[in-house]
């Protein structure tokens, strides 16, 4: 065995240097395995025992990229695309063996081989963009040259990850080996011996299909907004089919350079950290998640029906409840037709409909869920309606099965202290579309098992989502930051801003809708009612705007009226006179004069109350880290994720500051 590094190791096999990362977690590309690969490149390079190369990764991961801890500081040498050109230049074959993840700069190793061979469970990406940058060493300039212009900016201007059949078919893999894969490696090195090499630098990528490619483009910086990293992905790939590649690889290096130390970077470095911190539970590190397999879910309307597809996309049993026959048949038929739409999507096949449906039973009868391990109930969102619901199925349930709430406003711990076991009682709070949005609140409750939060947690990954966890509070984490925003917008528009004017200024600043859009989207009726049942206990003396309450009394109820803050017209979002007039007159009957307010203030204001919500929920231990409001607000409210999240914008303004 040779030892080219702590992380790096060798050995020679019929004339194949085997070089093998071993750098766990995920075979990042840090300073010693980088310092190992290029002593490991040199050995072979230099000594006649050595006849071709093998590159492989130890354990379930190829390569997981350069290490994004390091990104913080200078460029330490030996850098990366100094090694990846001495695996593309080497006069000696360079097999790259892939058992599992090639990221980033992981896949522009494996670009720099002479071939690629791989495990059927590979996986391939380009997901620099995720983090703010672009490729950097050489991915922009060898992917074009192997795979053409258009599917290379759909890999790495959108960073999809995709798998081995599909790279195969793409010519980023030359095979899959179901075998050995190192045997087979092997055998591939030895077999190029003496044979003229191909190397992707030295290939040459066309510059057409042009329509292919301004689709591509396209489709790409559609998903993009205010992104700076998509937008560079393109030039550089597109670079590739005009220019030699040293000059490719120059301007590549430049920009990614740029990039790594630019504000998006490390808001995008800061949510990659934020959500493997929040998988991080403090007082569950040992602790065995309940087993949750067969899942049961009270009711089946949009939000039911929803988690049900999710749970059945992530292989579990579903038995789905509603209050008769005739309304689960219907909430079948609303399942159904949402795994339609991921057929039609191109998500899953016919046969994959089918199997999930196969796990899927409902029922007009509560006993059907005597073998469930989870019940969730998405049931309408009232005290009396959630607390009888769950009484019930006290009777009905196995001692040890969890008991959900999906609350979104009501306190789940009223909820909990009705029923026989308030310690296995949790809230999972989903967001709608639930099949879609991966964001999940996971409520402690004051009694709850830490063995049935784990579950929770477990369950919600289990799905591909992203749990937070988080206490109870009126909201949880993202509704009470969204209330204090929506309180703010309101205030800006007494004060002299009009409702496009402040949805301008938060979509410039990167969200997708601007408050007053979602309002009207979300409907304005609810956030109306609970306005009234809080009348009777507000402050007198706290500000207070009418104004919403105006818009409602006059049937605005948003989108689905065709009149909210907006007018709808042939489903396009108008402003309405009559809304600043309503504004207008609001202002004149509390004697406010409205004055002009920029976009600049606007955006600084709705910032700085979700970030003042977001330290209260911290002091008051709701939330338990800023990252964790971070993730909430990007996951579930459209919070741009290269800004970071309003937690982290407060903090660099902070050290700004100072
Ligand atoms: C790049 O390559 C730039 C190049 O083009 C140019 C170079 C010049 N670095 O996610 P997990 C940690 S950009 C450092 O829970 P999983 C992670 O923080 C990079 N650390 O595991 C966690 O630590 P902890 C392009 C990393 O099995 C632990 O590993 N690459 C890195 O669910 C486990 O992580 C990427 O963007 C890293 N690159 O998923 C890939 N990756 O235990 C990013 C992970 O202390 N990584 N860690 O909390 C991933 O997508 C997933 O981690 C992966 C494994 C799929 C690999």
């Amino acid at each position: 065995m040779l030892a080219f590094s702590d992380t790096v190791r060798g050995r020679i096999v019929d004339g194949v240097l085997a070089i093998e990362i071993d750098h766990p977690p995920v075979n990042a590309l840090s300073i010693d395995v980088r310092a190992g690969l290029s002593a490991a490149l040199r050995r072979g390079r230099d000594t006649p025992d050595v006849d071709a190369m093998v590159i492989t990764g130890a354990g379930k991961i190829f390569i997981g990229g350069a290490d994004i801890r390091e990104f913080g500081q200078p460029p330490a040498e030996p850098i990366l695309p100094a090694i990846v050109a001495a695996i593309e230049a080497s006069a000696k074959p360079v097999v790259a063996a892939i058992n599992g993840a090639a990221l980033g700069g992981g896949l522009e190793v494996a670009l720099a081989a002479h071939r690629r061979i791989a495990m059927p469970s590979a996986t391939f990406a380009a997901p620099e963009v995720k983090l703010g940058i672009v490729p950097g060493a050489g991915g922009t300039q060898r992917l074009p040259r192997l795979i053409g212009i258009p599917a290379a900016i759909d890999l790495i201007a959108n960073g999809r990850t995709i798998g081995a059949e599909e790279a195969l078919k793409l010519d980023i893999l030359d095979r899959i080996e179901t075998g050995d894969l190192l045997a087979a490696a092997i055998g591939e090195a030895r077999a190029l011996m003496g044979k003229p090499l191909r190397r992707t630098g030295e290939c040459q990528a066309p510059a057409l299909p042009h329509e292919a490619i301004d689709t591509a483009e396209k489709k790409a910086l559609a998903r993009a907004r205010g992104q700076i990293a998509p937008r560079e992905a393109v030039r550089l790939v597109r670079l590739a089919a005009e220019r030699p590649l040293p000059e490719g690889l120059a301007e590549e290096r430049a920009t990614f350079l740029r990039l790594r130390d630019s504000e998006q970077a490390a808001a995008l470095r800061h949510v990659f950290f934020a959500e493997r911190a929040a998988a991080k539970v403090e007082g569950l590190e040992s602790v065995t998640p309940r087993d949750a397999r067969t899942i049961g879910i009270v009711g089946l309307g949009l939000m039911g029906s929803g988690i049900a597809t999710a749970v059945l996309d992530a292989g579990l049993t579903v038995i789905a409840v509603e209050q008769n026959e005739d309304a689960a048949s219907k909430g079948r038929v609303r399942i159904e037709g949402l795994l339609d739409r991921s057929l039609q999507s191109g998500r899953i096949d016919a046969a994959g409909r089918q199997e999930r449906l196969s796990r899927l039973s409902t029922s007009g009868d509560m006993t059907a869920l005597k073998d469930a391990d989870l019940i969730i109930e998405a049931v309408f969102d009232d005290l009396d309606v959630k607390t009888n619901l769950f009484q019930r199925l006290d009777d009905v349930v196995r001692p040890e099965a969890i008991l959900a709430t999906n609350t979104s406003y009501l306190d789940p711990d009223r909820i909990a202290t009705t029923t026989a076991r308030p310690e296995r009682v949790l809230g999972l709070h989903f967001f709608s579309p639930a099949n879609v949005m991966r964001l999940v609140e996971v409520v402690r409750c004051a009694r709850t098992a830490p063995d049935v939060l784990a579950a929770g947690v477990a369950f919600a990954k289990r799905l591909r989502k992203l749990p937070i966890v988080c206490g109870v509070t009126e909201g949880f984490i993202g509704n009470r930051i969204f209330s204090a925003y929506r309180r703010e917008a309101e205030f800006l528009l007494e004060d002299g801003a009009l409702p496009h004017q402040i949805d301008a200024a938060m979509e410039e600043y990167g969200f997708a809708m601007g408050p007053f859009a979602v309002f009207d989207l979300a409907g304005l009726e609810i956030a109306w009612a609970r306005r009234k049942r809080q009348a009777a206990t507000r402050d007198p003396k706290e500000r207070y705007v009418d104004i919403p309450d105006r818009l409602c009394e006059a049937g605005r109820f948003g989108q689905k009226t065709g009149r909210g803050w907006y007018l709808y017209q042939d489903g396009k979002r108008v402003i309405d006179p009559e809304v600043t007039a309503m504004i207008e007159a609001a202002r004149a009957a509390k004697g406010l004069a409205p004055r002009a307010i920029s976009a600049g203030e606007i955006t600084q204001r709705l910032l700085a109350a979700m970030a003042t919500e977001g330290t209260a929920l911290l002091s008051e231990g709701i939330a338990a880290r800023p990252s964790d409001i971070d993730l909430v607000m990007i996951n579930g409210y459209g919070f741009p994720a290269h800004k970071g999240g309003p937690m982290f914008v407060a903090e660099r303004m902070k050290e700004q500051r100072t």
